[in-house]
């Protein structure tokens, strides 16, 4: 509900006519699911400032010197919280680290409203997510099948096998699985394996939170993973882009 009155707020201030004349909007995307397929290591490192579960992990740096950092680091996609309530991000966020990169975007946030797939491609992302947990099977496509005419990539995010079976469908490029349960925080990569065979061959595999190490990544990509979505263990550090160097 917070969300909505949110959204409400800035479609409000800002209508969808202004987003579309934005010079973003003409901007050509870059895939991060073409990234993923190319890439040996397949890192999407991620803006995050703080979180339910850990509070403060970085107050200190910005977003420009993040982007760049990453990039030289040779990741494959940068995501950038863009929720202000529980990550302390901002669509503003997004916008510097566009200005900052040439690394394909994510807007991440949950998305519940049409108009915030604008606000990402106006804003800069390449990429947007979807949360199986907070979406139905018909937001889910609809949302996926306006991000793509877009020309958004899409990233659907799991925690079990039910959201997973209520998601599968052709509009989506990658499937992601979020090692961590929203409700306890508690981290398992059991979750990505468990869940890995269940993936059909035609999306690029994600495995989302928790990893904190190569041995990690390692231990993941026998069962099909392509990318990894890693935040707290590069932001909690003074350098997130060298330690994503590996
Ligand atoms: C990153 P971690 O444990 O490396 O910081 O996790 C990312 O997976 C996590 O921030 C995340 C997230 C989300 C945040 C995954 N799905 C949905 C907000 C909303």
């Amino acid at each position: 509900l917070d969300k909505r009155n949110e959204v409400a707020l800035r479609k409000s201030l800002i209508p969808v006519s202004q987003l579309e004349q934005s010079v973003l909007f003409e901007r050509p995307t870059v895939s991060l699911a073409n990234n993923l397929r190319q890439s040996p290591s397949g890192i999407i490192a991620e803006h995050k400032r703080r979180s339910p579960s850990k509070s403060v992990i970085n107050n200190t740096l910005n977003v420009q010197d993040v982007a760049k950092g990453y990039e030289d680091a040779g990741v494959c996609g940068m995501s950038v919280l863009t929720d202000g309530k529980y990550f302390g991000g901002s669509l503003d966020d997004l916008l510097t680290a566009r200005a900052s990169c040439k690394l394909p975007l994510l807007r991440k946030e949950f998305i519940i409203d049409e108009y915030q797939l604008l606000e990402a491609k106006a804003y800069g992302a390449d990429v947007i997510l979807l949360i199986a947990a907070i979406l139905t099977r018909d937001e889910i496509k609809k949302y996926s099948e306006f991000a793509k005419s877009l020309n958004l990539d899409v990233l659907l995010e799991v925690h079990n096998e039910e959201e997973l079976h209520k998601s599968v469908m052709p509009s989506l490029d990658m499937l992601g699985v979020n090692n961590r349960n929203l409700k306890t925080f508690d981290v398992s990569l059991d979750t990505s394996k468990t869940l890995s065979t269940l993936i059909p061959d035609d999306f690029v595999k994600v495995s989302e939170s928790g990893i904190s190490n190569i041995e990690a990544i390692k231990e993941l990509q026998p069962y099909g993973y392509k990318g990894f979505l890693i935040g707290e263990n590069f932001m909690k550090t003074d350098n997130p882009g060298a330690s994503a160097t590996s």
